[in-house]
């Protein structure tokens, strides 16, 4: 059946019914030097026939010998369709707030595409600002459009409430393969206004839900509806690795210590699990686990959680996204409704907001790249200078969750290279928002910990043996060597800089005296 067939059905509003064209015709809009919000996070959610459409245009542009780039902003990573094909093409000038598209991360680390890599609770607000300009268009995936005008979301809400909000026009794309199951399952808050006139947003239980179930769409800013039949990039998971169960086991021990000790309850705090195996494999942990009645408020809904509310080992969660393997779209997609009491879709907004995860106590895992000795956590980049994904939602849950947790296995590239550093290449979560590291040797636990201690653990507890006596020695000698004994360090030649920099300083005092 061709996708206007089998989504017509699905655009109720017969003032929008008459808005209905082909991908081509709405990219064809589409001005060079836009600033574009589009849905999608997490590969789910994204518009396909348009970006696609785009990408084709660009690139006989570029042929012509033309100039055609946009700036593309959305939630969080996309699939193939959009990040895949427009970074083919050339198309994109600028790219916010995340990617994990291997074309894409190839061309900003090339320089021939500028990143802005950011926490993505800050990015509408980015754009609300007007810090970003204008916004000249958005591009959003739905499930159908009701007869009233009012819009069933798709599979992640991200910014989309807030880029039909921002932008000058409107182009939605209908997709057949979403689940018109899926309608009830969001909740998009309307009551957050701009500085000074914010007033506290009323959500004090994960499952609570405080705003209304469809978008609103501001009818006169849509200049084309789309209809699409190509679904969401599927997410892969590989089964569990032997690191990975150790991971989760050693996160698993912490869980029923803190339970002992009387600092979490048996259900634990509301869980927050980054995307990929390792966290996969500790949501995997918990189903075999003692822990009942837990619940999530986190970013993403992957397997792993699904499998949780299956079994009832958890009772709710909360996220803004679905990124579900092929399999787990198959399975659950068709039957989403029967957990929209126990599911909540919000805004981005929402979902990461730093103060509803302070005051849930949400309990934060996310993965990293590298963490050094004193407890500093590279998520993004490799040696220092090329970025893999971005921050995403780490920093979000890390510095105001109730405990944060950052995994990895100790060893990377065929043990090739040691995970635990004496100092990070990259900060993204310094030693301040960073209250566990783990990797499948062990789990050292920073809180209430000075430099120096948190030291000895992260060595003797997290590293591998292979790495354990460098990093010994680099501890011993820097403790010695160092000139500040707080966080010892051999910054040679940095600390040449601070030491000229010093004897500038002490002359100038001495000159004017
Ligand atoms: O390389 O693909 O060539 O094999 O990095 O590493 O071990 O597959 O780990 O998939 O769990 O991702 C931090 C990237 C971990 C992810 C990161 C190489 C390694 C491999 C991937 P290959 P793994 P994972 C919620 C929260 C930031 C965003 C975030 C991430 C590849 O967790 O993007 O947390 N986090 N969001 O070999 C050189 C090192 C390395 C290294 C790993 N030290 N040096 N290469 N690799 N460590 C979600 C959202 O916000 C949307």
């Amino acid at each position: 059946m061709a996708s206007s067939e089998a989504s017509s059905g699905r655009v109720l509003n017969s003032v929008l019914a008459q808005l209905v064209m082909s991908g081509e015709e709405a990219a064809a809009l589409i001005q060079p030097g836009s600033q574009i919000g589009m849905s999608g996070f997490t590969g789910s959610g994204y518009p396909k026939a348009v970006p696609m459409a785009l990408a084709r245009r660009v690139a006989e542009a570029h042929l012509r010998g033309e100039k055609f780039k946009v700036n593309v902003f959305t939630g969080a990573s996309t699939g193939p369709e959009l990040d895949g094909m427009l970074a083919r093409a050339g198309a994109m000038q600028l790219r916010m707030p995340y990617q994990s598209d291997p074309t894409t991360r190839k061309l900003i680390n090339a320089g021939e595409m500028q990143y802005i890599d950011m926490h993505l609770s800050h990015v509408a607000q980015l754009v609300e600002y007007g810090f970003m300009g204008k916004l000249d268009l958005a591009i959003i995936e739905v499930t159908a459009i009701l007869e009233d005008g009012r819009v069933i979301p798709s599979t992640s809400l991200g910014n989309n409430q807030s880029w039909l909000d921002c932008a000058d026009k409107v182009i939605l794309e209908v997709n057949s393969t979403q689940p018109l199951e899926l309608e009830g399952l969001h909740d998009i808050y309307y009551g957050l206004g701009l500085p000074p006139f914010r007033d506290p947003i009323p959500l004090t239980s994960p499952n609570q839900r405080i705003g209304e179930p469809h978008l609103r769409i501001p009818i006169e800013k849509v200049i084309a509806v789309v209809h699409t039949d190509v679904p969401d990039r599927a997410t892969e998971f590989k089964a569990p690795d032997e690191n990975s169960k150790r991971i989760a086991a050693h996160i698993l021990d912490f869980f029923a210590w803190e339970v002992k000790k009387g600092r979490l309850p048996s259900s634990l705090l509301p869980l927050q699990s980054g995307v990929g195996n390792i966290a996969n494999a500790v949501l995997y942990g918990l189903e075999e686990g003692p822990f009942q009645d837990l619940t999530a408020y986190t970013e993403v809904i992957q397997d792993g959680l699904m499998n949780l509310l299956h079994s009832g080992k958890m009772l709710c969660a909360s996220a803004t996204s679905f990124s579900l393997s092929r399999e787990g779209v198959k399975e659950i997609m068709p039957h989403i409704g029967e957990y929209r009491d126990r599911i909540v879709l919000r805004e981005q907004e929402i979902s990461n907001h730093p103060g509803i995860i302070r005051r849930l106590g949400v309990i934060a895992m996310n993965g990293m790249i590298e963490a050094d000795i004193y407890g500093n956590v590279n998520s993004t980049h490799i040696m220092g200078s090329s970025i893999m994904n971005g921050i995403g939602g780490s920093g979000d849950f890390a510095r105001n969750g109730f405990v944060s947790i950052f995994m990895a296995p100790s060893t990377a590239q065929g043990g090739t290279i040691s995970t635990i550093v004496p100092m990070v290449s990259h900060v993204d979560h310094t030693e301040h928002d960073v209250s566990v590291v783990v990797t499948e040797q062990g789990l050292a636990d920073l809180r209430g910990l000075s430099p120096t201690q948190r030291a000895k653990v992260v060595i003797e507890t997290c590293s591998h043996p292979d790495y354990r006596p460098a990093l010994r020695d680099y501890f011993s000698r820097a403790t010695k060597i160092s000139m500040g004994k707080h966080t010892p360090h051999m910054l040679t030649e940095s600390l040449s800089w601070h030491s000229r920099y010093l004897r500038c300083g002490q002359m100038l005092q001495q000159d004017r005296d």
